[in-house]
């Protein structure tokens, strides 16, 4: 995985979330903001930004390829490759909220995604009686699951366009490049680790 083309360290981040809770909303949203600059890619809900982190310009790609069913063979390798997950949350679907946390839940207990950052966007802030960021945080028992990566919840309406600058900032903080210090360290470990447990079965 990876769009060809940038010489810039570049992350890779994976949009997920239930239909309906607008990833792509998010997504179009970013590429729109002039805060980036985009990178024309291969079309469909796939976006590069580049920015800046501690003064270097670095790309990120984000891939939405949640509802798509005939990506979902290709999950486990984009799963592998992600510096870090965002992923989006109706806020105001109460009926659809456990439903979302499983979703979530499976993702990040896969083992590729271990350790990896978690944004998480409680989207549709502009509804009324949408849940708040405490209300997500503790239905979604992110202290639980989020133990051994860093994670961030961020309030955002993609529609309104509220919070979506964060939630880029968010993602550039919190998603490791590989000219951040100690990235490197950190893949030699992971690789260490994947072979020790290729071996044991
Ligand atoms: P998805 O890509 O996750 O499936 P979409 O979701 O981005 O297609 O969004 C699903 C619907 O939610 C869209 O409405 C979209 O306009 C709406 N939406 C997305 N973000 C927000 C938000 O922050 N607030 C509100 N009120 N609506 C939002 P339609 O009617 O086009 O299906």
């Amino acid at each position: 995985m990876g769009l060809r083309g940038s010489k810039l360290p570049e992350a890779q981040v994976l949009l997920l979330g239930l239909d309906n809770a607008g990833k792509s909303t998010l997504l179009y949203k970013l590429k729109h903001n002039a805060y980036v600059s985009t990178v024309p890619t291969i079309g469909f809900n796939v976006e590069m930004f580049e920015a800046k982190k501690n003064r270097k310009n670095i790309a990120v790609t984000m891939w939405d390829v949640g509802g798509q069913g005939k990506m979902r063979e290709h999950w486990k390798s984009f799963y592998e490759d992600a510096a870090a997950v965002v992923f989006v949350v109706d806020s105001s679907d109460r009926a659809r909220m456990e439903e979302a946390r499983k979703e979530l839940e499976s993702a990040l207990r896969s083992e590729p995604l271990k350790g990896r950052p978690l944004i998480l966007v409680a989207n549709k802030q502009d509804v009324n009686g949408a849940l708040t960021v405490t209300e997500i945080k503790d239905t979604f028992h992110l202290k639980r699951v989020c133990t051994g990566r860093d994670w961030f919840v961020q309030p955002c309406s993609a529609s309104t366009g509220f919070g979506v600058e964060e939630v880029f900032r968010r993602v550039v903080q919190l998603a490791k490049f590989p000219s951040d210090p100690g990235a490197m360290k950190e893949n030699i470990k992971d690789r260490v680790h994947h072979l020790k447990t290729t071996r044991r079965h």
